[in-house]
């Protein structure tokens, strides 16, 4: 058939087929979710509605594309990472942000009101950003989750801090700010316990460690389209719960084919939620937070050292750490599970980590 004369504007488009044999990591980040988390009146530091449906749509996304191994949410973004040789759409960068960026938007807005019950909808539309970032080996994949969950550290701590000084303290938040300033992990841990009597450590993992998305063995007749219930890690199924799970029963889990604040140190933090009051003292994990950093530095060597000294006092403290075996069930499919477990470190990656970075069969990518 002939084409017809206007044909020749498909020309103008480029081609923006991303370098094969890389991982492709899709983050989406809320626009103006400062003012979105206001205005819906999100509970402060962290709004359980609010990370639920965030974790909902993620599990959405990724029940939609197979070829992602494990996303990680905190606050209002989401990361997830395709497999090195994923074809989708021909490897096609716009194609690929917008379909990840599209189904969460949507899948946000359409699970709204299951999450936030006295809200039919958003009051006005919320608006997600995306981005593509190649990474070329498995050191920057670990590195790269390394630092968002020590973003995740980092930020929740501040925060529970600095709406502890606010909200029980009755500082002015300039106040509050001020107070925190220089201080470094181990002052505000110290701080929760004795003047809050709050033990960080032991406020929920999913505020602490941010939300992980896997693709594990689930019940064969999981709901894929579940709705997260509002206290994942104490739930059966989860590495983080600490209940034992019961054989049949549904996880937060569901069907695949083949879930803080992210202000900065410096900055006055927007939100937040009344600290959970606990029994013993704390002791520091975090042993990097030095005097005057910045969390959006986020320097490497910080991130590695929160890696070690939280990973090992999570095992001491008898906390979930990855790598432990799964509960079995007697009917199992392949599914997307989340959870809120310790991703820095090399334990993540040898344990339950492993089928992410496991080699792939080379794959013939069309040209
Ligand atoms: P952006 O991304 O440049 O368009 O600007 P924002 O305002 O989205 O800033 P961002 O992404 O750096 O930080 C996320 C904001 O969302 C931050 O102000 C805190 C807020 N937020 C996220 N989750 C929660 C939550 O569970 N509770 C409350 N109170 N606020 C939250
Ligand atoms: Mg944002
Ligand atoms: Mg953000």
């Amino acid at each position: 058939m002939a084409k017809s004369k206007y044909e020749y504007v498909k020309e103008f488009e480029t081609d923006d087929r991303m370098l094969r044999n890389v991982y492709v990591l899709v983050r989406i980040d809320g626009k103006g979710f400062h003012k979105f988390s206001q205005t819906h009146d999100f509970a402060k530091p962290n709004d359980v509605r609010g990370i639920n449906l965030m974790n909902h749509a993620a599990r959405c996304v990724m029940n939609e594309l197979d070829d992602i191994l494990i996303a990680f949410g905190e606050s209002d973004e989401y990361s997830f990472l395709f497999r090195k040789s994923t074809d989708l759409y021909q490897r096609r960068e716009a194609k690929i942000v917008s379909t990840v960026v599209s189904l969460f938007t949507s899948a946000y807005v359409y699970y709204w009101n299951d999450y936030f019950t006295e809200l039919k909808r958003p009051l006005y539309p919320p608006v997600f950003d995306g981005r593509a970032v190649l990474y070329p080996s498995e050191v920057e994949v670990k590195d790269y989750f390394a630092w968002r969950q020590a973003d995740t550290h980092i930020n929740n701590l501040f925060n529970t801090s600095f709406w502890a000084l606010v909200e029980e303290g009755g500082l002015t938040p300039k106040a509050a700010e001020a107070r925190l300033c220089g201080t470094d992990s181990k002052d505000k841990n110290e701080m929760l316990f004795t003047e809050f009597n709050t033990n960080y450590s032991k406020l929920p993992a999913m505020y602490r460690k941010g939300s992980v998305l896997l693709r594990e063995q689930i019940p064969k007749d999981a709901d894929k389209d579940a709705i997260i219930p509002t206290l994942p890690e104490t739930l059966p199924g989860s590495k983080s719960a600490k209940v034992t799970p019961a054989p049949d029963t549904t996880t937060i889990a569901l069907q695949s084919g083949p879930d803080p604040i992210s202000e900065p140190v410096s900055e006055a933090p927007s939100g937040h939620t009344t600290p959970v009051a606990v029994a013993s003292p704390v002791v520091s994990q975090e042993t990097v937070m030095q005097e005057g950093i910045d969390s959006n530095s986020h320097s490497e060597s910080m991130k590695r050292s929160i890696d070690a000294s939280e990973a090992e006092q999570q095992d001491a403290e008898g906390e979930p750490v990855a790598g432990k075996e799964a509960p079995t069930f007697k009917r199992m499919k392949k599914g997307v599970v989340i959870d809120h477990i310790d991703i820095i470190g090399e334990k993540f990656w040898a344990g339950r980590g492993a089928y992410i970075l496991a080699p792939e069969k080379k794959k013939k990518l069309r040209s």
